[in-house]
């Protein structure tokens, strides 16, 4: 497969201004005609030159020229389209053609999902429809008329308003939908199906009346309210704090049952797995209820970033999304509590991004090249890209930040546009030399920074020195300094922030300090002794931080510090040590034993009746598997597992009756329909004391578990007892196991959860159990959301079982990787992620994980996806 480069990229050589789509979708063949009106592109020369249509799995049939039949000579095929050669002036090209959605399994395109049928384009999914110039900056006006049997597919959807219905012979209809805002072929939308709606309308500030309509299949109706209820704080917060207003008559949301992604932003008519849309108190979860907002959210904020100012080409993707998703972490963060949805996405950015960034397919949140295009939809490009924003943010504040948004769309709003330009806007909205900080677009790698400092006592000064690196990446031996804000505070000896007088200037309590060069040395003056440094703080900067702190520093910084993630980070850290000193000892055949010190930082935490239940919650959880994995230089995945169950199980028997009078307390306390965010944090918390009591292995424990499942008050205290249960293997796990079963096996959303609870099991027997429940009647093999919940579950939330030290988990991977790339190429190219970090781990893990990346790699029909991440993986 070919590699293409973003120092190629070329204007298109003409502009579509106008398409015309008839779909008249059939059991057997559906056809798709097309009128496209277009010109030759100015920037890109005058004079006769090649169009070029994308364009595949399809059948042409015929292709007319300013009304003449072109013949086979007139035009060339291509691997992956057409080219219709000399078209010098204005045109208008006529494209027939024939398409199968009944049998496209990849979910690009056109497919049928259940009984309807929907569309996924972004990002080259419109030429699986019809030959197209299927390139962001190829931007049109839209208007589609849908024709199918009326009784099976009674409703039609497509982008903007919905101008003629009507019906035709032999029992079918139509509709005709027109979008009068110029978009790229990737938002192009269209839904077919017997569905049921949700109405709800919202006023926009400037009085006009937008209706909003949400489609679900039957058997789903009264399961959207939470949805709705997040589209219009959605739109009112972005009214608030961007200014931006919704811009059609209508809004809509359609769910469907097999979907690649979480969600689709096209314009008026978002697409979305049915897993982010549908919830119910007794099927959802708290965590349900807020991803559902967050990317109901996301989605529906895209309309401004991404729709109206979309991509110039698919290297700046990130220049929707890192920009999206820092707006969607902010709704939450004003929506719930802040600092711990900061704990919840740093966590994700580590878990995720972070070995992204360290393995071989690193790559920069602007990558340079790409084989498909569908393998950077990646944390760098979302998360890490948010990250970017918010730094932007940081360094300029939050006005200086909005005067650059409302320049960056006074600029761009109708266009197709790069990261550079929205860097721009940023700049010359603040004055502020952005120059050297775009670095963080084009290169990878995730920056270390060591932080020392000195105290002298007579001078009452800090003298802190800081440094940064970047480890090479792939293509990328060389590595210049980055632009890294350091939000800062000194924390006195009575735990309050101190004064700052920073290099002789007054700097209040909280400064940023920006390393933007390898070194940097700032000294505090008029520092009193027994200061601490609190650094990085909100982790204002997506970097690996190597401070000075001793663990008595960090048992203080966890105790008072007043920024939520420093004082998480403190306890996090200090935990992360103790329990790699107990790998360490159990390597060594020596006795482990959990640090004194964790066991009191997690009992003054318990005891600070100032936190947040919800925080505390965030702040008892001892740091993942693969986050100390990481931590390691060879990831000794059974010594982790082992020394962090017994640092639980330390916790949880020593402090016993602390987190049995918590649980007991706070059981009384929540409303089970209760959804605000302090009912949310309270039962997280509950929660929490729930996974130490079973952990210490007493009856005591096991009991409340065992209660809480047969309860059933809510799904997140049904889920939150399964999973505390389900590394003990007890009858109390069994039979609450087979219950959930007996109970949710007709709703597939949730039997999901039972897929992946069984799945990531730490039990032994857990691989042949995933294998066993394939052939489960309600596991559907081609649904990308079933694969994600059995196979990943063991995959990706299984270290100890998927890296087993036989090989097993890597040869299961590897046989699933190659039956779901015959199917769903997207799917499977993510699937086989895990394989590629093997230089993690230990010689014998490394080979064999290396053998079966071969043995996916040397199969004739691989896709370009899956060739992709398994070849690198390999380099
Ligand atoms: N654009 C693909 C889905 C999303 O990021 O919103
Ligand atoms: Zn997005």
């Amino acid at each position: 497969p070919s590699t293409i480069f973003l120092k190629d990229y070329t204007p298109p050589t003409h502009l579509i201004d106008t398409i015309e789509l008839t779909v008249r979708l059939n059991d057997d063949v559906t056809t798709v005609s097309s009128r496209l009106v277009g010109r030759r592109n100015p920037a890109s020369g005058s004079g006769p030159a090649d169009l070029y249509l994308d364009g595949e799995d399809q059948e042409l049939v015929s292709l007319t020229l300013d009304g003449r039949t072109l013949e086979k000579g007139d035009w060339r095929q291509k691997p992956e389209g057409i080219v219709v050669p000399g078209i010098a002036g204005d045109f208008t090209l006529e494209v027939e053609g024939r398409i199968k959605p009944q049998d496209n399994t990849r979910l690009e395109g056109l497919y049928k999902a259940g009984g309807m049928y929907c569309t996924q384009c972004e990002a080259e999914g419109f030429r699986r429809i019809t030959y197209f110039p299927d390139r962001p900056d190829v931007m049109a006006v839209y208007t589609v008329r849908i024709e199918a049997d009326k009784a099976r597919y009674p409703v039609l959807l497509s982008n903007g308003n919905r101008i003629e219905t009507g019906d035709l012979e032999e029992g079918r209809h139509y509709a005709v939908w027109h979008d009068p805002f110029r978009k790229p072929a990737y938002l192009f939308a269209m839904v077919a199906g017997d569905l049921m709606v949700d109405r709800d309308s919202f006023t926009t500030r400037s009085g006009r009346e937008v209706a909003l309509e949400i489609y679900v299949e039957p058997g789903n109706e009264g399961r959207t309210g939470h949805a709705m209820d997040s589209l219009k704080r959605s739109m009112a917060w972005d009214e608030e704090v961007y200014g931006f207003e919704y811009d059609l008559d209508i809004f809509m949301i359609v769910a469907v049952s097999s979907f690649n992604m979480g969600a689709m932003e096209n314009k008026g008519l978002n697409i979305f797995n049915d897993k982010f849309i549908l919830a119910d108190l007794s099927t959802a979860t708290d965590a349900d209820f807020q991803r559902i907002e967050a990317i109901v959210a996301h989605e529906y904020f895209h309309n401004w970033t991404g729709n109206r100012i979309t991509c110039r080409d698919w290297f700046q993707l990130s220049l929707k999304e890192g920009l999206t998703v820092f707006r969607d972490q902010e709704f939450s963060a004003d929506t719930h509590d802040r600092g711990v949805k900061r704990v919840g996405d740093v966590r994700l950015l580590r878990a995720a991004q972070f070995p992204e960034d360290g393995g071989p397919t690193a790559h920069p949140v602007r990558p340079d090249s790409y084989i498909e295009i569908n393998n950077f939809y990646t944390v760098t490009v979302y998360e890490k890209g948010a990250e970017v924003v918010r730094m932007i943010h940081s360094l300029l504040g939050a006005e200086a930040y909005r005067k650059g948004i409302d320049l960056y769309v006074e600029r761009h709003d109708g266009q197709a546009v790069t990261c550079d330009d929205f860097v721009a806007a940023m700049q010359d909205a603040s004055g502020i030399d952005l120059t050297r900080f775009k670095r963080w677009y084009a290169q990878a790698g995730t920056p270390r920074v060591s932080a020392d400092w000195r105290y002298d006592e007579a001078a009452r000064t800090l003298t802190l020195d800081l440094a940064q690196t970047t480890d090479p990446t792939p293509g990328q031996p060389d590595k210049q300094p980055v632009v890294i804000p350091l939000r800062t505070a000194l924390i006195g000896e009575n735990g309050q922030r101190l004064p700052l007088t920073v290099d002789g200037e007054e700097s209040g309590d909280e400064t940023v300090l920006v390393l933007d060069e390898a070194e940097r040395r700032v000294t505090f003056s008029d520092v009193p002794k027994g200061a601490v440094p609190s650094l990085l703080r909100g982790f204002s900067a997506p970097v690996k931080l190597d401070a000075a702190w001793s663990d008595a520093d960090l048992g203080f910084l966890a105790a008072t510090d007043d920024d939520p993630f420093s004082r998480w980070e403190a306890l996090q850290t200090l935990a992360t040590r103790a329990i790699l000193a107990m790998v360490e000892a159990k390597r060594a055949g020596r006795p482990m034993s959990l640090d004194a010190a964790v066991v009191s930082a997690v009992r003054d935490g318990l005891e600070d009746a100032r936190l947040e239940p919800a925080f505390l919650a965030e702040l008892l959880a001892l740091p993942g598997e693969s986050m100390l994995g990481q931590a390691m230089d060879v990831w000794h995945v059974d010594a982790v597992h082992e020394a962090r169950e017994d640092a639980i199980w330390t916790l949880g028997d020593t402090l016993f009756d602390t987190w049995l009078a918590l649980y007991d307390r706070l059981s009384g306390e929540t409303a089970a329909d209760d959804l605000s965010t302090a009912a949310m944090g309270r039962r997280a918390l509950r929660n929490r004391a729930l996974q130490f009591l079973v952990s210490s292995g007493r009856p005591e424990g096991l009991a409340r578990a065992a209660a809480q499942v047969q309860a059933a008050a809510s799904m997140t205290d049904v889920m939150s007892a399964l999973a505390a249960l389900n590394d003990t293997d007890c009858p109390e796990r069994t039979e609450a196991l087979q219950a959930f079963h007996d109970r949710w096996q007709d709703n597939p959303l949730v039997l999901d959860k039972w897929f992946t609870l069984e799945a990531s099991s730490a039990l032994p027997g857990t691989l042949d159990r995933v294998k066993e429940l394939q052939s489960h009647p309600r596991f559907d093999p081609k649904n990308p959301n079933r694969i994600r919940a059995l196979v990943g579950g063991f995959t990706m939330g299984n270290p100890v079982r998927f890296h087993a030290s036989d090989g097993s988990g890597y040869a299961f991977l590897a046989d699933e990787v190659l039956r779901i790339d015959q199917l769903n190429p997207q799917i499977a190219s993510r699937l086989c992620q895990p394989l590629v970090r093997w230089r993690r781990f230990d010689g014998e893990r490394a080979k064999a994980m290396t053998g079966a990346l071969r043995r996916i790699v040397e199969q004739p029909t691989l896709s370009k996806d899956v060739f992709e991440i398994a070849s690198k993986g390999l380099s």
